[in-house]
């Protein structure tokens, strides 16, 4: 099937906003920076990246006759509390194995932010022991065991829903909802930035530039920063997510070692530990363009930006469209950082 016919329901309010950043572009002194804004596209609890993956995953969902959507990340996760936004807005059950993925010892980390929208929204939110892993887990796996024992009927969607065989469809549409952008707004973005972990955001993008580019021969770059600090495992999830995507739709070649480019240098030791760069970073989008990033993901990705510009690895003549993912609610969780 080609991109545009698999079935998708509507969650988002539309094409998500792009806008220059023209404070940081000055100074930066170099490209001109814009950014998409996945953070405001959505009326579900602050939106966020995966409610447009999940506008492709409904379908098999309503489809299913499933009664509770299972799903599993750390216990700020953006993802799980966009899936509970979603179960609520679907009249759906939720049920959210939180693991403890961050070693961040604030006294709130387990109350604050994603995790206590995810409890407003309904959610049956618990807490595992289990560390970092962005592969499939036992404490998820048992979870939905429990909701079929109990009598319900669980729908599985693994850590960002990237290991979901449509989970990289979102981001491939993405692509063109960029192209038509462009358009309208008369300019090219021939460089992405987008912060990567689970790998769908990221390989799904790939796949969908790709059928772009073999609509229009035109060439980007599409660039995916680390911010799992477990970088063989993410450049593997990348890499094979984007090509079961572009297999998905129908893409008809292979893609190409430089269409798939993980970089590292901004994760740090730890995901979900903020380094300096970060808190550089997330000064400078607040400060600058009251863009506000989170110590996780987004002040991640937009240090790798900062540092490609400033030092000529993105030219000084190139347009670059930064992909803003959400995740700004896990900020209450790091509030010490600020204090
Ligand atoms: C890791 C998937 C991820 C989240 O929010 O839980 N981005």
């Amino acid at each position: 099937m080609k991109l545009h016919d698999f079935p998708r329901h509507p969650l988002t309010f539309g094409p998500s906003p792009v806008h220059p950043l023209r404070r940081l572009s000055s100074h930066l002194g170099g490209a001109q920076v814009w950014a998409k804004r996945e953070d405001v596209s959505s009326g579900l609890a602050f939106g966020g990246n995966k409610v447009r993956k999940l506008e492709y995953i409904v379908p098999d969902v309503l489809a299913s006759g499933a009664d509770t959507l299972v799903s599993i990340g750390g216990y700020q996760s953006n993802h799980t509390r966009q899936v509970a936004a979603v179960a609520a807005h679907l009249g759906l059950k939720c049920r959210l194995v939180q693991e403890h993925w961050v070693p961040w010892d604030d006294p709130v980390n387990d109350k604050v932010g994603n995790i206590l929208l995810s409890r407003i929204l309904g959610a049956d939110s618990r807490l595992d022991p289990a560390g970092f892993d962005i592969g499939i887990r036992d404490s998820w796996k048992n979870a939905l065991a429990e909701v079929e024992a109990a009598g319900g009927t669980p729908y599985p969607i693994p850590a960002g829903a990237s290991e979901h065989p449509l989970g990289g469809l979102g981001f491939a549409n993405w692509a063109f909802e960029v192209a038509a952008q462009e358009k309208e707004l008369g300019v090219f973005f021939d460089t992405i930035v987008v912060c990567t972990v689970t790998g769908s955001t990221h390989a799904g993008m790939i796949a969908g530039f790709a059928a772009l580019e073999d609509l229009t021969g035109v060439k980007r770059r599409v660039l995916g920063i680390d911010a799992s600090a477990t970088l063989a495992k993410t450049r593997d999830q990348v890499a094979r997510i984007a090509r079961d995507t572009a297999a998905l739709i129908e893409l008809g070649r292979d893609l190409r070692d430089d269409e798939i480019q993980v970089l590292e240098g901004w994760a740090g030791e730890l995901y979900g530990i903020p380094v300096e760069s970060t808190m550089e970073a997330i000064r400078l989008g607040a400060q600058l363009e009251a863009m506000i990033t989170d110590p996780v993901y987004e002040g991640k990705s937009l240090a790798g930006l900062i540092d490609l510009v400033s030092t000529g690895e993105i030219p000084r003549d190139a347009t670059v469209l930064y992909a803003h993912l959400g995740g700004q609610p896990a900020i209450n969780a790091y509030h010490r950082l600020w204090s």
